[in-house]
């Protein structure tokens, strides 16, 4: 049993891979069989990365980002018993309205999928006269509901808490512009229906460590732990060689997630091998999802590489609790309320 909790069902399945022997320091190791999604995965489809995949019954399901030939990027469906090897639904996903109506968007990208209460909400992004955010509900994964778009443009990245925070519906998002987005901060803002957000709070914002110096981003939904919320994010670094994307941790405060408790000066993963550096762009990790169980505590992290493929990395919550306190270094727009 893990002295951090994680609260939330259990999932025996979790797929998993013991930590390689001689990897002392890292807080996160990588699935020997990377990628998990090669290319040309369906019909149509060039590549998918940037997926979220949820437990489901007593096997897995997913929201997965397919580029397809002709270069739009559209949400696919995704099953798998044991969340490594996936089938997928030739069909894009298709959405409807209120009335029932076909309600597609014009291309959807970097999908998220988090279940609230009975619930299952994908969130991703889409055009929106500019770059902006989509949502939609299902319950049995055969329906496909678009709600309404939470915010105005510009915005991306957006993030979904598991529950309810004090009666309201919580969502992390990144304010930005509409093209390769050269800044860029996290922010919360709450919701009593998913359809009105507002009581934006900035949750934080780039820093001085040179992998998350250029913009951040929320990636998976936060996990509920006794020491707050456990947020795998990313951070980019611009060089002259273009950005580089790697993964970061926090932990924000339980019942104010505003507020950084702990927020990790050491990035958790970062592209060193090949297909994280080679690909369709290059020096991209880009975590959008976790399969965690509470009993076990382990942590299994799902993120895009280098726009091209699916990883898989494995932590336990001790260990990356730990570590993520151990290398805690907090500015002051991390601590306050995110309030002016
Ligand atoms: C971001 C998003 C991600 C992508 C990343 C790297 O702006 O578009 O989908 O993985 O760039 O290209």
């Amino acid at each position: 049993m893990s002295k951090v909790r994680i609260i939330s069902e259990p999932v025996a399945n979790v797929p998993w891979q013991e930590r390689p022997e001689g990897l002392k320091d890292a807080p996160v190791w990588r699935y020997t069989e990377n990628p998990i999604i090669g290319r040309n995965p369906i019909k149509g489809v060039a590549r998918i990365f940037n997926s979220a995949v949820l437990p489901y019954g007593d096997s897995f399901i997913g929201v997965f980002r397919g580029e397809q030939v002709n270069g739009i990027p559209y949400i696919y469906l995704g099953r798998s018993k044991d969340a490594i090897h996936w089938d997928f639904e030739e069909n894009k996903i298709q959405f409807v309205n209120e009335n029932g109506e076909e309600y597609q968007p014009q291309y959807a990208y970097d999908p998220r999928l988090v279940k609230v209460e009975d619930t299952y909400y994908i969130i991703w992004c889409q055009d929106f006269y500019g770059a902006a955010i989509g949502m939609a509900k299902t319950q049995d994964f055969k329906t496909f509901t678009r709600i309404e778009n939470p915010f105005l443009p510009f915005n991306r990245n957006a993030v979904l808490f598991p529950r309810k925070i004090n009666g309201n519906y919580m969502l992390l998002s990144r304010p930005s512009d509409s093209g390769h987005t050269p800044f860029g901060d996290i922010f919360v803002s709450e919701s009593p229906d998913m359809v009105y957000w507002g009581k934006h709070r900035h949750v934080m914002g780039k820093s001085s460590e040179w992998w998350q110096s250029l913009k951040i981003g929320g990636g998976a939904a936060p996990i509920e732990t006794s020491e707050g919320w456990l947020l795998f994010y990313h951070g980019v670094s611009g060089t002259c060689n273009g950005y580089v994307y790697s993964i970061g941790g926090a932990i924000l405060d339980i019942d104010n997630p505003s507020i950084v408790k702990y927020r990790c000066e050491n990035f958790l993963l970062t592209p060193e091998e090949w297909y994280e550096e080679r690909g369709f762009v290059a020096n991209v990790c880009f975590p959008c999802a976790t399969i965690h169980d509470s009993e076990s505590g382990k942590i299994a992290i799902y993120y895009g590489a280098a726009d091209s493929y699916v990883g898989l990395a494995f932590t336990e919550i001790d260990e990356i609790v730990d570590y993520i306190k151990d290398h805690s270094v907090l500015t002051q727009t991390d601590t306050e309320l995110g309030m002016r």
